[in-house]
């Protein structure tokens, strides 16, 4: 039996054991995306959404090693009110720092917030479902593409009609009607 199993057994508390300075992002639907949380000397805490902008939540999707997102923040505990200490607050990030901890905040643990404060950010590059066309002459041409879980995929053309073709338009936002060539 492994230490982890013995430890569940008994009712020992689970620690995560995890490094200062570093994030996570907390219930949302992927990993990409929810409330901020910094680990402190071995705590994860929440971080206040006073004076947030969006070269903060660019720092924490570089941080998160989320290269090609497109960052957003969510203010007002969007993702649920976090629990325990708040550990950052007046977060100031010019956008080129590689960790938050490097941003302008105030001392660590020195806040005048609540839990109602937390501050969420998503580091999603496409949304579920979204369409995009690709490598056409113009820019209302080209190959199909969807967006599964935040990843861009092609759309196999087997089947492929002009009335697909034209509910590609519609969703794109053309009035035109569509049509289907091979590119
Ligand atoms: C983290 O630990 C250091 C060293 O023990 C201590 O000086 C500091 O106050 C602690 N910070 C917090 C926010 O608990
Ligand atoms: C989008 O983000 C996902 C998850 O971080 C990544 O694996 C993927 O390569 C990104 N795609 C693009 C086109 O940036
Ligand atoms: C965010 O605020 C900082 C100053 O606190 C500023 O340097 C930065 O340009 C701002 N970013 C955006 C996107 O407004
Ligand atoms: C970010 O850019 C500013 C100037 O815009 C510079 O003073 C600062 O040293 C840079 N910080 C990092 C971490 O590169
Ligand atoms: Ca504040």
């Amino acid at each position: 039996m492994t230490g982890l199993a013995i430890a569940v057994l008994i009712g020992l508390p689970l620690v995560h054991c995890c490094t200062s300075g570093e994030l996570q992002l907390v219930n949302g639907d992927t990993p990409e995306v929810g409330r901020v949380e910094i680990c402190i000397n071995g705590t994860w805490g929440t971080v206040c959404d006073d004076h947030w902008n969006h070269s903060n939540a660019q720092v924490v999707c570089r941080q998160l090693g989320y290269l090609n997102a497109v960052p957003e923040f969510y203010s007002s505990a969007y993702f649920g009110a976090g629990t325990g200490q708040i550990f950052l607050d007046d977060v100031h990030c010019a956008g080129n720092e590689s960790s938050l901890l490097e941003c302008m905040h105030r001392p660590i643990g020195s806040h005048n917030c609540d839990h109602s404060d937390d501050v969420g950010v998503s580091c999603i590059n496409c949304t579920h479902g979204e369409l995009r066309l690709v490598n056409g002459r113009t820019p209302v041409e080209g190959r199909v593409e969807i967006c599964i879980n935040y990843m861009w995929g092609t759309v196999c053309d087997d089947l492929w009609t002009n009335a697909n073709a034209e509910v590609v338009c519609r969703q794109l936002g053309y009035p035109t009607t569509g049509m289907h060539t091979n590119i």
